[in-house]
């Protein structure tokens, strides 16, 4: 998969690609990210990329000429199956996006700043629009990050095991069970017997029950969803 980005910060996404299972999508050539720093399409000299709102009122606008350039300038080059806008008023992000992203072959992010970017962008170019949640970043960098790594990490080869992320919490609307490592007992707190007994079934329902309490106890919303 190839994923760029255009943003106006682009030393904010360079270590978060730069570690762990990341890294390893890249080294394997699944995933290929690339910053791009919108002010390379500034209207002037001065690498100018926003102005102020028409109507007034506090705060900077990115404007359209250089969004649109560079869009049109990529978009030419890697045919992007979707180019997506992160913002607080996007559709909030859940595992589903992220599965359904997975499958694509090649997406542009486009981080917004200040009071976000001219409409008439939203209105022709961008194919979807994301939040993470409800409350406001200083820009859609770090949401960034957050959605390359959901969905990065879904690519088939990259995570060793492919099975285990079938078994992350949300992929079926449930929390995932507790899990213990070694030693069996840490300071009198014992591991639950039934992961030592060796028989998997017993182990595989007593995960499935801890999944459906954990999830009863902290996100009972989840298990009305369909
Ligand atoms: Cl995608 N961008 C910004 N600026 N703030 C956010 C967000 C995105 N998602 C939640 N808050």
């Amino acid at each position: 998969m190839k994923i760029h980005i255009i943003s106006v910060v682009p030393e904010l996404l360079e270590s978060p690609f730069s570690h762990s299972i990341m890294k390893r999508a890249a080294e394997k050539g699944l995933l290929q990210v690339t910053v791009h720093q919108l002010r390379k399409w500034a209207v002037n000299e001065y690498g100018m990329v926003d102005d102020y709102q028409f109507g007034g009122g506090a705060g900077m606008v990115m404007m359209c000429e250089p969004l649109i350039n560079a869009i049109e300038e990529l978009n030419a080059e890697h045919k992007f199956d979707e180019i997506i806008y992160l913002t607080p008023d996007g559709e909030k992000f859940h595992q589903g996006i992220a599965n359904t992203l997975s499958l694509k072959n090649s997406i542009l992010f486009i981080c917004g700043h200040y009071k976000g970017i001219d409409q008439r962008v939203r209105d022709h170019f961008i194919t979807k629009e994301i939040s993470i949640g409800d409350y406001v970043l200083s820009g859609g960098e770090l949401a960034a990050a957050v959605i390359v790594d959901a969905v990065g990490r879904l690519i088939p080869g990259v995570l060793n095991d492919e099975t285990s992320a079938l078994f992350d919490s949300f992929q079926d609307n449930l929390l995932a069970p507790p899990v213990y490592t070694r030693p069996e007992d840490f300071r009198g707190w014992k591991v639950p017997p039934v992961l030592l007994s060796g028989d998997h079934k017993k182990i595989s329902e007593w995960r499935h029950e801890q999944s459906l309490a954990r999830t009863q106890e902290k996100r009972p919303d989840l298990l009305n969803k369909d």
